[in-house]
């Protein structure tokens, strides 16, 4: 069995880094014009924009945490994991943080904390966070593994140092398990959500699952997925359907379905998106259009295409745009590293 090549490991790197960058400027509005997104490139394409300059927020903050957890560990370890993202959030505090997760960081940052899954278990009155923090900075996770069932297992555990109720840990183990298939060659839209269905089915089906549901509605990544896939036969699913049906917020539930959607509709071309564009470009640009959480969604879309389309389909003139964007060829090459070795010693 070969691993995948360099560049998908780069892309998605990158492509997680630009879609935090690209998208900060217009998260938390509810309408975005897609002209004004594409005048945000086309800044960046005309080197309006200075080198590095664009800056990341929590969401790549955290992202670089584990992607240094599992490179200097060579494994996942969980302690490690917690103590890096403390440490980070009391350096740079900040990066945009969501309100809730600041109190884990601070429990996490007594010396007295010994369970470092104690204080996500504790947020939101004993429910845990159902944000999507857990699901925004899983891509090394998907990167490092090359065995299914180690990505599911480490995704659910780095996602519960922050985000201890399924909504939360299950939208970061979705969100690793389209990473890491994306990663993997080719694929064909419909088996590919068909895969994510049946995954998320047994997930979801889960005692822990079914009740942390009861809030809000069955199912809710599966019935999205679902939704998704009768959304792709049509040509004329507008913006509003989509955040309607599929979200845009920062619950778990309702962005990384939709960033799944965007990547998926834009591997064909869209009329409102200049042709120029190829389909990472199209899927940054795309998912930002929604308007809502868009550093997050744009974030985790960019994982993934840039896991697919490769580093190749980056345009140098954004990807240079970000702060510390040499950092993601490291990153790439040292989590590939480590799924090699994950591969031989199999
Ligand atoms: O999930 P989290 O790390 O936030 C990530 C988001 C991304 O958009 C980042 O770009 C950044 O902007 O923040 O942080 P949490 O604080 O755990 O969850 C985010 C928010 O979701 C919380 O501040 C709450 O508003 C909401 N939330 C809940 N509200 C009520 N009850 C999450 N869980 C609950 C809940 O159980
Ligand atoms: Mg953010
Ligand atoms: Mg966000």
């Amino acid at each position: 069995l070969s691993p995948p090549a360099l560049c998908r490991f780069h892309g998605a790197m990158a492509g997680a880094l630009l879609g935090d960058c690209i998208g900060g400027e217009f998260e938390g509005k509810e309408l975005v014009r897609l002209q004004d997104v594409i005048g945000a490139v086309r800044a960046l394409e005309e080197h309006r924009q200075e080198e590095g300059s664009l800056m990341y927020s929590d969401d790549t903050a955290m992202t670089r945490c584990v992607a240094q957890s599992l490179i200097i560990k060579q494994d996942f370890d969980e302690i490690d994991m917690a103590k890096r993202f403390a440490e980070e959030y009391k350096e740079q505090p900040d990066r945009g943080y969501g309100n809730g997760v600041i109190r884990v960081f601070k429990k996490l940052l007594n010396p007295n904390c010994n369970d470092v899954f104690k204080p996500a278990r504790e947020q939101f009155k004993g429910k845990g966070s159902y944000g999507n923090g857990g699901a925004m900075r899983i891509a090394p996770i998907a990167l490092a593994y090359p065995d299914v069932q180690d990505v599911k297992k480490f995704a659910k555990k780095n996602a519960e140092v922050t985000h201890a109720s399924s909504l939360g840990y299950n939208g970061a183990i979705l969100q690793a398990l389209a990473v890491h298939h994306a990663l993997q060659g080719e694929l064909q839209k419909d088996n590919y959500l068909d895969y994510l269905i049946g995954e998320m089915q047994l997930l979801e089906n889960d005692e822990k699952s079914l009740s942390d549901a009861r809030d809000f509605q069955e199912f809710p990544y599966c019935s999205r997925l679902k939704k998704m896939k009768a959304f792709l036969t049509r040509r004329d699913v507008s913006k509003e359907e989509v955040v309607n049906e599929l979200g845009n917020g920062i619950a778990a539930f309702e962005s990384v379905p939709t960033a799944i959607y965007s990547f998926l509709r834009c591997m064909d071309p869209d009329p409102e998106i200049p042709e120029n564009y190829n389909g990472l470009e199209r899927t940054i640009i795309y998912s930002i259009s929604l308007g809502g959480d868009t550093d997050t969604i744009a974030t985790m879309a960019g994982a993934i295409a840039g896991a697919y389309y490769g580093k190749d389909n980056i345009p140098h003139s954004w990807w240079k745009s970000c702060e510390a964007y040499k950092d993601t060829d490291y990153f790439g090459e040292k989590l590939r590293d480590l799924y090699c070795s994950h591969l031989m010693s199999s």
